[in-house]
Order: structure tokens, then sequence, then C-alpha cells
């Protein structure tokens, strides 16, 4: 086994080497692309420290998708195959655990820096949740918008592990009068004009008891680019709230206005989180909780299946935090559906899986499936559109052909 201080340092070297433009070691053992499906989809399958051979948006900073077939395998996503996302090209490279300290300051009595090792003194909790990037399926949006192209592969879902922000909130003593909480990881722009990456939730949001500083996911460390070795998760909430790298948490008494709030992950302020496609919204807030979302991983679009042969669909879905309340799958293109069985209940926050057989006649098939969630939110037949390509939640189609 290789010890995790050389693994580190080894990763620290390979990244290193590609923000410096170098080719990757191994990128040409992985001279294998992806196809996603949309125009302008292909990208090449990289591979990183840490990491299995994953979809690469970007370089710099790495942005890497997991592969769809990963979710098929089961409701967990594997550490070697999560999502990464990054703003910042300043990835920290060198961090030693030991030496590894989140502060704790602002209004607070008594302000405190804690090492790795006494976080991990405190009572920990877990929590399966999904972390999704607000841009998930971004690539899909019609009319086409700007920012990273993705497909459907930057969610994923873990077991985490660490200590509840209440706890560390609690130790350090929060003041009357606070009012959020912001969050910022070790990790920074590459020039002074870029905004560092920071965070906010409100207090209440923060004392809930579920927002967790996280050490470990699915049993093992933080892998380097998923925010090693400190964590923020936050259930129900995308991907942006969740700070890597964490080591700066502030109290503070007013509503934090840095650019990542105020400016940036911004959804319409209405009832659907959406506008006519090419409009802008009058008002914004920022964005929140997933839409509820379910998928087919059993079988690709384009799929070629054996007529009259019994085959079992199967998916997942997941919600902001209600639970899933039922998932319905159509084989003729929406006209009728049928409930599909729930698979285990790892929690409100998981993905849920499903599954469902069927018998499908020669021809060509609509495969749809839809949730809703135990808040009684459901996907929309038609996709919803935003300026920025946030929120996708359309019920998804598979086209397949049987013979
Ligand atoms: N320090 C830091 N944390 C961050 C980000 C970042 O750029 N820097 N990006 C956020 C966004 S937008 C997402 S979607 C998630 C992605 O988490 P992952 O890379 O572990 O999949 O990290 C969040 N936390
Ligand atoms: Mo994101």
């Amino acid at each position: 086994m290789i010890d995790r201080r050389t693994l580190l340092r080894n990763s620290g070297a390979a990244i290193a080497a590609l923000g410096a433009g170098m080719a990757f070691p191994s990128l040409r053992a992985f001279a294998a692309t992806a196809a996603l499906p949309f125009d302008n989809g292909e990208r090449p399958l990289v591979k990183y420290p840490q990491k299995r051979p994953m979809i690469g948006l970007t370089s710099r900073p790495p942005q890497l998708e997991t592969p769809f077939s990963v979710f098929n395998k089961g409701p967990i996503t594997p550490n070697d195959a999560f999502f990464v996302r990054y703003h910042l090209a300043q990835v920290p490279l060198d961090i030693d655990p030991d030496k590894f300290t989140v502060e704790i300051k602002g209004k607070v009595d008594t302000p405190v820096k804690l090492s790795l090792a006494e976080i991990k003194k405190m009572p920990a909790i877990d929590i399966v949740a999904v972390n999704q990037c607000s841009g998930n399926s971004r690539g899909f949006f019609n009319p086409r918008v700007a920012g990273g192209q993705l497909g459907n592969g930057a969610m994923g879902n873990a077991r985490w592990k660490g200590v509840s922000l209440k706890s560390i909130l609690d130790r350090a003593g929060v003041q009357s009068g606070a009012r959020q909480v912001t969050f910022n990881g070790m990790d920074g722009p590459v020039t002074d004009k870029t905004p560092d990456f920071i965070k906010a939730l409100d207090i209440d949001h923060a004392r809930d008891g579920e927002v967790m500083l996280a050490y470990a996911m699915n049993g093992a460390d933080l892998p380097l680019l998923n925010g090693f070795p400190l964590r923020l998760v936050v259930p129900g909430y995308y991907g942006t709230y969740w700070v890597k790298h964490l080591n700066e948490i502030t109290v503070i008494d007013n509503v934090f206005d840095g650019f990542w709030m105020k400016t940036a992950y911004r959804i319409p302020d209405n009832d659907c989180n959406c506008v006519e496609p090419g409009t802008a919204p009058k008002a914004t807030v920022p964005i929140n909780r997933f839409k509820v979302r379910s998928f087919i991983t059993s079988v690709a679009d384009g799929a070629k299946l054996k007529a009259r042969a019994r085959i079992t669909l199967k998916g997942f879905a997941f919600d902001g935090g209600k639970g899933i309340k039922d998932v319905a799958v159509s084989t003729d293109g929406g006209k009728t559906w049928a409930q599909a069985r729930l698979g285990k209940d790892l929690g409100k926050y998981s993905f849920r899986e499903w599954r469902m057989p069927v018998r499908l006649a020669a021809g060509a098939h609509e495969l749809k499936v839809r949730a809703t969630s135990n808040g009684g939110e459901a996907q929309p037949t038609e996709p919803l559109w935003n300026g920025a390509g946030y929120l996708r939640n359309v019920i998804e189609t598979v086209r397949v052909t049987a013979a």
C-alpha cells in the first residue's frame, strides 16, 4: 500500500505538472475519449491522482465528470469515480494533515483553531447525501447557455463522516446578533482580480445539526480533489456550498455580500425558478435545495434490446431532503405510467434506487422516468430554463429499440 503522504506528494506533483501546462504523466495511457450527447460533447478521458479515468472538462482548475455507467453499479458513488469541480486554479497541493487547522472566528465568544486530530475526537455523525453541481446537465440546455457544458455526471452520492457544524459553533460560542456563517477553503485565485471562493449559510441552517465538517467519505479519507482533509457537507443543497479544504469559518452579523453569493450562483426568484428562454429574471435568490430528479441507469440512449424478453429497468431518484415518495416509469413516451419498486432507503438525502421489470414489443420505445418527493414536488415534462444553466430536472427520456 502507498502511504498517504507519498500519495499526496505524488498527487501534488502530478497536478502541479498539469498546472504548468505539462502533459499529465498517465494522460497518454488514456487516449480514450467520451462523447456527451450534445453539440461539442467530445471529452477526453483523463486520469488524475486517486481517480479512475474520468470525463475531463477543464484541467486548470481540474473539473472531472463521472462516467454515467458508474451510477448503474449501486447507489453509492465510489471515491475514485466521484466528480470534481473547482473554480480557482490555485488548488492546494501540499496539505499536511498533521499541521492542518480550521479556524472559527467572527461573532463568537472564543475564537478557536482546531486541528484535524481535535475534530476527530469530537462526537462523529454520518450521513448519506448527494452532492450535485448546480450546473449538472447544463450541456442539455436549449437555448444553450455559457458555462461548463456538463452531461449528467456532476453528481454523486456518498456516506460522509465528520462532526456537525453545530457542535463546532457551540464550542466557539455564537454571539447574539449572528446572522450568517461564511466558509473559505485553502484554494485561491491565481490573480487577485478573481474573488476568493467563499460561501455563506444562514445561522439557523448552519446550526441545524446536519450541516457537517466531513473528514471521511465512504469510509476513507476524502480524496485530495474532493476536499482533503476537511470539507463542508450541506445535505440537500447544491454542491456550491460544500466548501472543500475548509480552513476558515466566520460568524457574521450581516448578510454576506461576496461575489459567489451576491452575484454568482443565483436563481430566478419565482415559483419555478425559471424564465422565458433568453430573458433575465426580475429578482434572484441564492441557489439552495436540489430539485427532484430521477434517472434510468441500466440502459443507455440508443440501446438495442431484445424484444419480448423480460428486462429489469433500473435507476435512482433523489431530491432536496424530503425523500422520494414514488417513481413512475413509462415505456410509451409518457402516455402511460407504472409504479417502480423502490430500493433500500439510505436516508432522505441519498440516491434512492428503483427498478421495474418490462417487456418491450419489437420497435422503437421512449422510456421515461418521473419521481415525486415526499413533499409532493414532481419533475416537469418540459425543461425549465434559466440563464446560468442551473437546476435541470426535466423528466429524462431514453430512446431504445427492441428487436
Ligand atoms: N474550496 C472549494 N470548494 C468548493 C468549490 C471550489 O471551487 N473551491 N466548488 C464548489 C462546487 S461549485 C461544487 S459543485 C462542489 C463539488 O464538489 P466535488 O469537487 O467534491 O465533487 O465543490 C464546491 N466546493
Ligand atoms: Mo458546482
